[in-house]
C-alpha cells in the first residue's frame, strides 16, 4: 500500500526528534511511506541499541539527512511522491567518498528492481516481507563495515579539514602534553549563523561549497599547529595549542572580523556568512573531551543567545 500520510508523519517525527550522534550507537535513517512499517521497524531496530530516525515523507528526509548524520540508510523503493532511487542518487552524490551504507527495501522483489539499486550503488537490497533477524544481522554488517572504514579516514570529506575522529586523537596528545609540561590549550567551537538560510535560498549544493570555502578561510587564518576540524554540519571546531582563554578570544575576535569581509564564492555568485563561537581553556588534565566540549557549546549557545557573530567563553 501506498500512504502519504502527512499528519501521521508528522506525528512519527513529532515524536522522535532527531536523533544525531550523542553517544556512540550507531544512527539509522529509515525512510518507508508506509508508516506502520515505520514504526514497525523503528521498534525493532531501536531494540538493538540503535538510534533510529524514521521518516515517512522522503523530501523531508533528504533536507533531515545533513542533521542526522546516519552511520546507514535504509530506503523504501516506491514511495509517493519521490522514489527510493531518488534519494539513493542523492545520497551517492552526496557522500561521494564517504562510506554510507544504502540498503534498498522493497515487496518489489523482481531482477530489475534488485538491478537498479545494486546499479545505482546500493550496498544491499532487502526484499518485503523479510525475516527481522536477517534484516538485522545485514544492517549490523553494513556498520561494522562502516565503523571500519570511518576509523581509517580523517580528513572531512566535503571540507578536506580534518574530521570528529581527529578530534579525539588530538586531544590525546595535547592532553600528554598538558601532563608533561603543563601546557594548556584552547578549544573554540565554531557555529555558522543562520547556515539554514544559505541552503534555503540558494540550495544545498551552495551551501555545500560555503562549507568548503568557510573550512578554507579558517584553514588560511590559522597559525601553523593550530587544529581545523569538522565537527558536523555547519560546525567547527579549533584547537589552539598554547595560547590561553584570553589570547585565543584575541585570535577568534580577529577572525571575527574577517569573516565578515571575506567572499566566499559560489555558482551563485560571492556570498558572506558569520559564525559564533565558544571557546575553553583546556587545563586540567584529568576532565574529558566531552566535559570540555559540553563547557564549549554552553559558550557557543551564550554567543548564539546573545546576537550571534560573536564569541563567549
Ligand atoms: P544558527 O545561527 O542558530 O546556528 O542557525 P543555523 O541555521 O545555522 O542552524 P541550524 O543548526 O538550525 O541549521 C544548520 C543547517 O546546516 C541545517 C542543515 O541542513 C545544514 N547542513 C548541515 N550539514 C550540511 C552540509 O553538509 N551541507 C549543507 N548544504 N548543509 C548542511
Ligand atoms: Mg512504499
Ligand atoms: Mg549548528
Ligand atoms: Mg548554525
Amino acid at each position: 500500500t501506498l500512504i502519504y500520510d502527512n499528519d501521521l508523519e508528522d506525528k512519527v517525527l513529532s515524536e522522535a526528534p532527531l536523533m544525531t550522534m550523542t553517544g556512540n550507537e550507531p544512527v539509522i535513517l529509515l525512510i518507508d511511506d508506509e508508516t506502520s512499517m515505520l514504526m514497525y521497524l523503528k521498534e525493532e531496530l531501536q531494540k538493538q541499541g540503535w538510534m533510529v530516525n524514521a521518516i515517512a515523507n522522503p523530501i523531508k528526509a533528504i533536507a533531515a539527512f545533513y542533521d542526522i548524520q546516519p552511520d546507514c540508510v535504509i530506503i523504501d523503493v516506491y514511495m509517493g511522491q519521490k522514489s527510493g532511487f531518488e534519494i539513493l542518487a542523492f545520497l551517492k552524490e552526496k557522500v561521494k567518498q564517504q562510506f554510507l551504507p544504502t540498503i534498498m527495501i522493497s515487496s518489489d522483489n523482481s531482477k530489475s528492481i534488485r538491478m537498479q539499486s545494486y546499479q545505482m550503488g546500493a550496498d544491499d537490497f532487502i526484499a518485503k516481507p523479510f525475516e527481522l533477524d536477517e534484516l538485522t544481522v545485514r544492517i549490523k554488517r553494513h556498520i561494522e563495515r562502516k565503523n571500519l572504514i570511518d576509523n581509517l579516514l580523517l580528513v572531512d570529506e566535503l571540507t578536506r579539514v580534518y574530521n570528529r575522529k581527529y578530534l579525539n586523537q588530538a586531544y590525546d596528545q595535547l592532553r600528554s602534553e598538558l601532563i608533561r609540561n603543563k601546557e594548556t590549550f584552547s578549544i573554540v567551537m565554531i557555529d555558522i549563523d543562520h547556515f539554514k538560510r544559505v541552503n534555503d535560498t540558494y540550495g544545498h549544493l551552495v551551501g555545500d561549497q560555503v562549507l568548503k570555502q568557510f573550512a578554507t578561510f579558517l584553514t588560511n587564518h590559522s597559525r601553523p599547529g593550530d587544529i581545523v576540524i569538522r565537527f558536523g554540519g555547519e560546525e567547527f571546531i579549533l584547537i589552539l595549542p598554547e595560547l590561553s582563554v584570553d589570547e585565543s578570544k584575541k585570535v577568534i575576535e580577529r577572525l571575527i572580523l574577517k569573516c565578515r569581509d571575506t567572499k566566499l564564492n559560489t555558482e551563485k555568485g560571492e556570498l558572506s556568512c558569520t559564525f559564533s563561537a565558544g571557546v575553553v581553556e583546556v587545563n586540567n588534565p584529568t576532565q574529558s573531551l566531552e566535559e570540555w566540549l559540553l563547557l564549549a557549546d554552553n559558550a557557543l549557545y551564550d554567543a548564539k543567545e546573545s546576537g550571534r557573530n560573536q564569541l563567549k567563553v
